[in-house]
């Protein structure tokens, strides 16, 4: 087990608080949403009152974990704390500041329990639990041992779905042993990881208007620097048509990612009022994606991230800004592998 500086601040706060409010970013995933999932559980059998929240709608491919129709845009008109799970980033919170309620929020005891350590901070939380670690659920397994407080088996679901999800099935860089042994405990304790992945897979499915819309989408791929960097855009239209079944980069992003050569994948996305997001996946070797992220003031981890840039800026412009900056983190990356190989033959 794994000793938090952070445990105690967190169960005093969750001792002294009813209702409790559990807050994931306005990018929800597997992961968290399995982990606020788990914690509504384990906050339940504690007694607790908890209560979902999400700025943005839960997307449809996670519409089998139980309970995700049970989170609210809004946050209830009390509450004695709130727990933020799986961001450390403020800027992924805005629809909480637009609808003006992140002063709300910030007058509680706020406890962030997160894995993205390069994503800076959020100013107003009280306790910030934030590991390097492969997903939020293996901070919040952590934190639930060192508490002694219960765990049943649909929070032990909901947590081994959440680990697998932000491990890819266990198989990212950031996956260590404990993963494994958390993942080994929870299977001791009843979940049964066969019958999530086939629930996961039924909803997997997809229509024949979006298999079609991949193909576009797949056509539609830009190779650059020696097909070492992937990337497509999905403009408006599209986002419109086609978000309320899928997110669109998900799609293709890993199939770009797949390319021979291919070392980083990036899907931007143009919206109506002008903002353009992207999502940045690079393969094993080469971790450049919170670099990329950073330098547009987004941010995430080396191999999986993500930046937003407000209108004001035509969308050519920062694509190719993008892409040479990327070009030459990759060709910088490649000289110091070189001068390492060299280094490694003379000794
Ligand atoms: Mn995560």
């Amino acid at each position: 087990m794994n000793d938090y500086p952070e445990t105690t601040e967190i169960k005093e706060i969750v001792t002294a608080a009813q209702k409790i409010v559990i807050l994931q970013a306005d990018n929800p995933d597997g992961d968290s949403l399995g982990s606020a999932l788990a914690l509504e559980e384990i906050l339940g059998k504690l007694g607790k009152e908890p209560v979902l929240y999400c700025g943005a709608d839960i997307p449809s491919y996670l519409h089998y974990l139980d309970g995700w129709d049970r989170i609210t845009k809004d946050l209830p008109p009390q509450f004695d704390a709130a727990i933020i799970v799986d961001t450390s980033a403020v800027s992924l919170l805005e629809n909480l500041q637009k609808t003006k309620q992140q002063g709300w929020l910030a007058t509680k005891p706020v406890i962030v329990i997160d894995h993205h350590a390069s994503e800076g901070t959020i100013p107003f939380a009280k306790v910030i639990c934030n590991k390097p670690v492969v997903a939020t659920a293996e901070v919040i397994y952590e934190l639930v041992q060192q508490c002694g407080w219960p765990l049943n088996l649909n929070a032990q679901n909901m947590l081994v779905t959440a680990i697998m999800s932000d491990s890819l099935g266990l198989t990212v860089a950031a996956t260590t042993a404990r993963t494994f042994h958390i993942v080994g405990e929870l299977v001791a304790g009843g979940v049964n990881i066969a019958a999530l992945e086939q629930k996961r897979r039924e909803l997997m499915r997809k229509s024949p208007e979006l298999v079609h819309y991949k193909g576009e989408l797949l056509e539609r791929v830009e190779y650059h620097a020696d097909n070492r960097i992937a990337c497509v855009t999905i403009p408006w239209t599209e986002i419109q048509q086609y978000s309320p079944q899928y997110n669109p980069s998900m799609l293709v992003i890993d199939d770009m990612r797949m390319t021979a050569n291919t070392a980083v994948a990036i899907a931007f996305k143009c919206y109506g009022d002008g903002h353009t997001t992207a999502k940045i996946r690079c393969n094993y070797g080469f971790g450049i994606a919170s670099k990329i992220a950073e330098h547009f003031g987004g941010g995430g981890h080396i191999y999986a991230s993500g930046f937003k840039v407000e209108k004001g800026r035509p969308f050519n412009e920062l694509k190719s800004e993008c892409i040479r900056f990327t070009t030459e983190l990759l060709d910088t990356l490649n000289e110091s592998q070189d001068h390492e190989a060299i280094q490694h033959q003379n000794t």
